[in-house]
């Protein structure tokens, strides 16, 4: 039996130096290892053995496994090994510092207009803030004056996560978070707040030209001692005649929104068909593109901020409609394709 050990041995050796691939060594591991494998059948044959001899027997056969299993191993490394080079070796040169004929990326249309505004509103003293897209019930609607069953909220239908939280119907919530974030600042070393945040909001809403689940805004607000309307309408004539590079028709009429007061809808002259009416301004030649108005004293309040000492104006720029009027995109579907074809056509112009 010892010697039969011995011949495996070799033959063992000699039958890995021939493999030339993987699936002829796993053949091996079954002509040794396997059930009816070479090795098995030197256990099954110590059934003959004397005791004393299964014993000292049983445990060099044990080796003899341990070496082959190691050395299939060793030689399955070795084929893997040579595999990957082998693969390597047959693809062609990579020159780096050949020239790329490769189209380069762009940025999304709507990243540029909000870079466009960030960079408008930062020249005029606002800071950018950042805020969650997913948040709770009292930052998206309690704290800026919409309790729970009020009528608003009918508007702005989410999504809802089963821990209460909710992806957020607006930037606005992210108003009280900005008012105690700065209201110290306010109160004790008179800096007023000025700040913008835009931000993806989501609804559970049909969608059209005009109207998508997923869409950006971008909030603004500011709050110092005796600010009007006139300052309100100022930063929004500045902002969208920045942006659109000309004189941009535009219309304030009253809007409801429970945290301002009084709330306006800010609507420009729909630059897709010039004021004609088309499916882009749902036929009404106006597109609602930046609601806003005078903070509401029960949101300030809620802030930390005494609306009998301050008062303040915010707005909620629709970023995505902005970026339709902008590069002149006919439906607002067309910016969350993730098609190609559309958004290449876009890049930009700083
Ligand atoms: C609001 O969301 C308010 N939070 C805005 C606001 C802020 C008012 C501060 C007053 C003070 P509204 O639901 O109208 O309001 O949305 C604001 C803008 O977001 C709209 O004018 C529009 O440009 C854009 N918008 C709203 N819903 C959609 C949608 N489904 N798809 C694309 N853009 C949308």
């Amino acid at each position: 039996m010892r010697e039969k050990m011995e011949q495996l041995k070799i033959q063992l050796d000699q039958d890995l130096a021939l493999v030339k691939d993987l699936q002829e060594l796993d053949n091996i591991r079954v002509k040794y290892m396997g059930k009816k494998g070479l090795i098995t059948d030197l256990l099954k044959g110590m059934k003959d053995l004397s005791n004393d001899e299964r014993k000292t027997f049983g445990a060099l056969v044990n080796e003899l496994k341990q070496t082959a299993g190691d050395k299939i191993t060793q030689k399955t490394e070795e084929l893997k090994e040579a595999q990957i080079r082998k693969e390597i070796e047959s693809m062609p040169e990579f020159d780096v510092s050949i020239p790329t004929n490769l189209d380069r990326g762009s940025y999304h249309p709507i990243t540029l207009v909000q870079r466009e505004c960030e960079r408008i509103f930062k020249s005029m003293g606002f800071t950018v803030e950042d805020y969650a897209e997913v948040v709770t019930d009292y930052e998206c609607f309690e704290a800026v004056n919409i309790p729970k069953n009020h009528p608003a909220r009918d508007m702005q239908d989410t999504y809802y996560l089963e821990n209460g939280q909710l992806l957020k119907s607006q930037t606005s919530a992210a108003q009280n978070a900005i008012l105690r974030k700065y209201g110290d600042a306010l109160k004790n070393d008179s800096k007023p707040i000025k700040a913008i945040f835009p931000g993806r909001c989501f609804r559970n809403e049909a969608t059209d030209a005009c109207h998508e689940n997923t869409f950006f805004q971008m909030e603004g607000m500011m709050v110092d001692k005796d600010i009007s309307i006139s300052n309100l309408i100022y930063f929004m004539k500045t902002m969208l005649s920045e942006v659109f590079k000309k004189d941009i028709k535009v219309r304030l009429r009253p809007g409801f929104f429970p945290f301002v007061e009084p709330g306006f809808e800010l609507d420009i002259s729909c630059l897709i068909c010039g004021g004609e009416g088309c499916p882009s301004c749902k036929h009404s030649g106006w597109l609602e593109l930046c609601p806003c108005g005078m903070i509401h004293p029960e949101v300030l309040r809620e802030g930390g901020i005494d609306p009998e000492e301050y008062t303040g104006f915010a707005f909620g720029l629709g970023l995505t409609r902005l970026a339709m009027m902008k590069y002149g995109v006919k439906d607002i579907r067309d910016l969350n394709s993730g098609s190609l074809k559309v958004l290449s056509q876009f890049s930009d112009d700083e």
